[in-house]
């Protein structure tokens, strides 16, 4: 069979050059795919989808806020006839409505389903719905198709070694879909799939929820990473500063980055968010560390909690001069379907948009408690117009100078984003 599988953009028409990372479950379904089928990867944000060609099946991967994008291209496939299959975060959430689009929908993970849709599919069997009620061992994973990517990434060459996430966070996907019991890869099979692009790149991404959530796991991991001499950037807590070998072998691994989840300057927030793990008091000394160990900061941030009122903006400001974070992303908390958030808030009818497009985390969908929809939007607006304004922004670059040709390319993208501000969206209900 010829399958396509398509990473959605934001519409058909605008692309961009350089895209920031690929969307990591187009090569893993591939690499998972029988050889005897030849599949094609088409990522929406740099290239076009070859709606004229003629393929058996077409897989679509979505998040929530791609979903709206993801269904269009699922609609003209299937007007003309091809089977079309929908999977990733957001079909899971709602199979029901991504059923209204597809010939059939993957929920969970595919690890299994997909093979045995393809072989139903061959056999003129295609089901409606895969499902798995539990979650796969990843023990042993193909190596990712990375050669089936065509256009340019900030970073192409990225990995998966756990899945899973022990913490409930009340806005966030991950324990509810991939569980709450942390899985993880073999380390040999890690290292030998990075390995393979050993002379192709220096640099390297781990997209792990959490690259240090079981140490013991991580330190052997980090061990084993040494003698490859790559550098690296993952997500992870800013705790294990506290771990003294920890933290040093990530640094002699070649962690030059981390993203971290900080939310929050509010300890009462993290604390009715199911995030106490995250200790306010800590942070200043927590990150310190990390710059002593060569490794960049970059904050997430998130906006429009119960507890924020308009001081949040300029209190989170203060605290990232302060801490010296590096770089940072700002979030207006999105009630994403299938979290805690998302029932609460739509128990007390506050969400007042359904337009899955605007669920990027950039807009605000719900009545805040504390300050108005306007108020929230134009906060969020402003905090990214300072902190990625020239001034601010240089300081942050020569401090940084060891990583400038990472550096100034992404403050250059979000300065110019933050020059476009966002705007409040209008009122759509949940469709029926
Ligand atoms: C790496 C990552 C990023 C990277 C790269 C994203 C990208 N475009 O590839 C960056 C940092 C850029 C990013 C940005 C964002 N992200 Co992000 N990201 C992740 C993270 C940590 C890992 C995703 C990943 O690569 N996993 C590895 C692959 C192999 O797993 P997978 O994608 O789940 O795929 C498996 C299954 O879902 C399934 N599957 C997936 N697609 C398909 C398709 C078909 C046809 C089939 C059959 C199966 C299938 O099969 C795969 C193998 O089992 C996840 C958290 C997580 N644990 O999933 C969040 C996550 C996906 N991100 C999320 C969000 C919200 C965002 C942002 C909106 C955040 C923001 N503040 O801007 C943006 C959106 C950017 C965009 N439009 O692409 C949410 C999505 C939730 C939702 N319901 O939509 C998640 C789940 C995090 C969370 N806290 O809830 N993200």
């Amino acid at each position: 069979m010829k399958i396509l599988l398509v990473a959605p953009g934001p519409n058909e028409h605008k692309k961009v050059k350089l895209v920031p990372f690929p969307q990591a479950s187009l090569p893993l379904l591939a690499a998972l795919t029988p050889p005897q089928h030849e599949v094609v990867i088409v990522d929406e944000r740099a290239e076009y989808v070859p709606f004229e060609e003629q393929f058996d099946l077409v897989g679509i991967t979505a998040m929530t806020a791609t979903s709206q994008r993801a269904y269009q291209i699922a609609d003209r496939f299937r007007e003309k006839g091809t089977k079309v299959v929908l999977g990733g975060m957001h079909p899971s959430a709602c199979p029901e409505e991504a059923l209204q689009h597809a010939d059939a929908v993957v929920i969970g993970e595919a690890e299994g389903l997909w093979e045995q849709l393809l072989e139903d599919l061959e056999k003129g069997e295609l089901k409606k719905t895969y499902t798995r009620e539990d979650f796969p061992a990843i023990y042993r994973l193909p190596p990712s198709r990375l050669d089936l990517l065509k256009c340019r990434y900030l970073l192409k060459y990225v990995f998966q070694t756990t899945r899973g996430c022990p913490h409930g966070c009340s806005f966030c996907s991950v324990s509810r879909f991939m569980g709450r019991k942390y899985r993880h890869r073999d380390i040999d099979n890690v290292i030998e799939e990075v390995s393979l692009y050993q002379d192709k790149t220096r640099i390297i991404g781990f997209l792990d929820d959490n690259i240090v959530s079981n140490p013991r796991y991580s330190k052997e991991l980090f061990r084993a990473l040494i003698p490859l001499k790559k550098k690296w950037v993952s997500q992870g807590t800013l705790n294990i500063a506290d771990d003294d070998e920890l933290i040093s072998l990530a640094q002699k691994s070649g962690c030059i980055a981390l993203f971290v989840g900080i939310e929050s300057v509010n300890e009462e927030i993290l604390k009715n968010a199911h995030k106490s793990f995250n200790k306010v008091k800590n942070y200043k000394r927590l990150i310190e560390k990390f710059h002593q160990h060569g490794i960049m900061i970059i904050g997430s941030f998130v906006f429009g909690f119960d507890e924020d009122d308009t001081s949040v903006f300029q209190k989170t400001l203060e605290f990232i001069e302060d801490a010296k974070i590096d770089f940072a992303q700002f979030s207006i908390l999105t009630p994403l379907p299938g979290t805690e958030i998302f029932y609460q808030l739509k128990n007390e009818n506050r969400i007042f948009t359904y337009d899955w497009s605007k669920y990027d985390f950039a807009h605000v969908v719900y009545q805040p408690a504390r300050m108005t929809a306007e108020e929230l939007q134009k906060g969020y607006n402003e905090v990214f117009r300072k902190f990625y304004s020239w001034p601010l922004a240089w300081k942050r670059v020569l401090r940084n100078w060891k990583y400038l040709h990472y550096f100034i390319p992404a403050t250059l993208y979000y300065n110019w984003v933050s020059r476009h501000p966002k705007e409040l969206p209008n009122s759509i209900p949940e469709a029926t």
